[in-house]
C-alpha cells in the first residue's frame, strides 16, 4: 500500500497530470499558487505598457490588432486566476497580495513604452521570451496549468508575430524608422532576458519546482534557448545585436552571451524600478472604479440563488 506521498511521486515520475482534488504535499499547492498567481498578475499589469499606444496606433489597422492582443492578456491573466483558485485561494485575495507589494509581477512590465517602436519589439521579444518559457509548462504536473499553457501559447505565438511583422516594417523603412526599431531593440533586450529569472545557482524555488515538475526546463537552459533564436532574427532585420561579447560557442552549439546587469533585476523586482508605482497605482484606481460591477453581479448572483431556493 502506497502513501499518499509515494503515489504523488508516482503519478509525478509517470508523467500524470495533478488534479485539484488529488492529495498533493502543501508546499506543491504553495508552490503553484505563488507561481500560477504571479504568472496572472504580470498578463493583466501586462496590458498597460501596451494599452498606452492604442490612441496613438499610426492606422486602423495597427489599433484593430493592439487592441485584440491587449485583450488577449487580459483573458491570459482571467484563466491563470480561475487556474490558481482551483487550489483553494480567493482571487480577491491574490489581487490584494500583488497590489499590496507582496506578489511580484513580471519585471519587464515596470519599463516605460516611450516610442511605437516599443509596441514592435514587446510583441516580438517579451512575447517571445514568454512563449520559450510557456511551451515548455505546457508538461508541467499541474492539469489545470498545464491547459491553461496550451490554449495561451497559441495566442501568444499570434502576438510575437504581430510584433515581429511590426519591426519588420519599420527595420525595413526610413532611416528614422530604422533609427527608432533599433532603439527599442536596445531598450529591451536586457530586460526579456531577465524575463527568465535569474541564474539557476541563484534562483530559490527552481531545484523543488524542477523535481515536481512544475517547472520542466530551467531559467538558464530557457534563457539560452531564447537568445540563440533571437540572432537570426536581429539579422533579419538588418539591425545590430545589442550584446557586444555576444559569441558562437561551436563546443556547446550556443551563443555565449554577456552578463546581464543583475543590480538593475534585482532593483526592479524590489519594487524599485522606472514603472513600478505608476503600474500598481494604476490597477488600484481601475480595480476601484470597477467595485460596482463586482458589487452589481454579487447581487444579481444572490437574486438567481434565493429564486432558485423558493
Ligand atoms: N520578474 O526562484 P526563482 C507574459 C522572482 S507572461 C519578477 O527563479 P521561479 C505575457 C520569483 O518570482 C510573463 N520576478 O523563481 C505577456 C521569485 O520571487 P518570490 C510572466 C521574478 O518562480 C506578454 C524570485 O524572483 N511569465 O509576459 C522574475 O522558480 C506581453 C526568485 O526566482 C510567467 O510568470 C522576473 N523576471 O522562476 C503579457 C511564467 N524572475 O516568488 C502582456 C511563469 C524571478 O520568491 C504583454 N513563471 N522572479 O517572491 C515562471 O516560469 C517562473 O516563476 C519564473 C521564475 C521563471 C518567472
Amino acid at each position: 500500500m502506497m502513501t499518499p506521498e509515494q503515489n504523488f511521486m508516482r503519478k509525478i515520475e509517470a508523467e500524470e497530470k495533478i488534479e485539484p482534488k488529488d492529495w498533493m504535499p502543501e508546499a506543491y499547492r504553495q508552490n503553484l499558487i505563488r507561481q500560477i498567481s504571479q504568472h496572472a498578475h504580470s498578463e493583466v499589469i501586462g496590458m498597460q505598457p501596451e494599452g498606452n499606444w492604442i490612441t496613438r496606433a499610426p492606422s486602423l489597422r495597427r489599433k484593430a490588432v493592439l487592441l485584440s492582443k491587449v485583450q488577449d492578456e487580459g483573458g491570459h491573466g482571467l484563466y491563470l486566476y480561475s487556474a490558481t483558485e482551483t487550489l483553494g485561494v480567493k482571487r480577491a485575495d491574490l489581487i490584494a497580495a500583488m497590489q499590496s507589494g507582496e506578489a511580484k509581477y513580471a519585471s519587464i512590465f515596470n519599463y516605460p513604452t516611450q516610442t511605437w517602436a516599443d509596441i514592435g519589439a514587446i510583441g516580438w521579444l517579451v512575447d517571445g521570451a514568454a512563449i520559450v518559457n510557456q511551451i515548455s509548462l505546457q508538461r508541467t504536473s499541474y492539469g489545470p496549468y498545464s491547459r491553461a499553457m496550451i490554449r495561451i501559447c497559441k495566442e501568444e505565438s499570434f502576438h510575437q508575430r504581430q510584433g515581429y511583422e511590426l519591426m519588420i516594417a519599420l527595420a525595413h523603412g526610413s532611416p528614422a524608422q530604422k533609427a527608432m526599431a533599433q532603439d527599442a531593440l536596445n531598450r529591451f533586450y536586457w530586460p526579456a532576458l531577465m524575463m527568465f529569472g535569474p541564474h539557476d545557482a541563484e534562483s530559490a524555488h527552481s531545484a523543488k519546482s524542477m523535481t515536481w515538475k512544475i517547472k520542466r526546463e530551467t531559467n538558464d537552459d530557457l534563457r539560452q534557448k531564447f537568445i540563440d533564436q533571437t540572432v537570426p532574427q536581429i539579422e533579419f532585420l538588418g539591425l545590430v545585436h545589442p550584446d557586444q561579447d555576444l559569441k558562437w560557442n561551436a563546443e556547446r552549439g550556443h551563443y555565449d552571451s554577456g552578463e546581464i546587469d543583475w543590480k538593475e533585476f534585482y532593483n526592479v523586482i524590489n519594487g524599485n524600478g522606472h514603472c513600478n508605482r505608476q503600474r500598481v497605482e494604476h490597477h488600484i484606481r481601475a480595480h476601484e472604479e470597477g467595485a460596482w460591477v463586482r458589487d452589481a453581479m454579487t447581487a444579481y448572483n444572490a437574486k438567481q440563488r434565493a429564486k432558485t431556493t423558493e
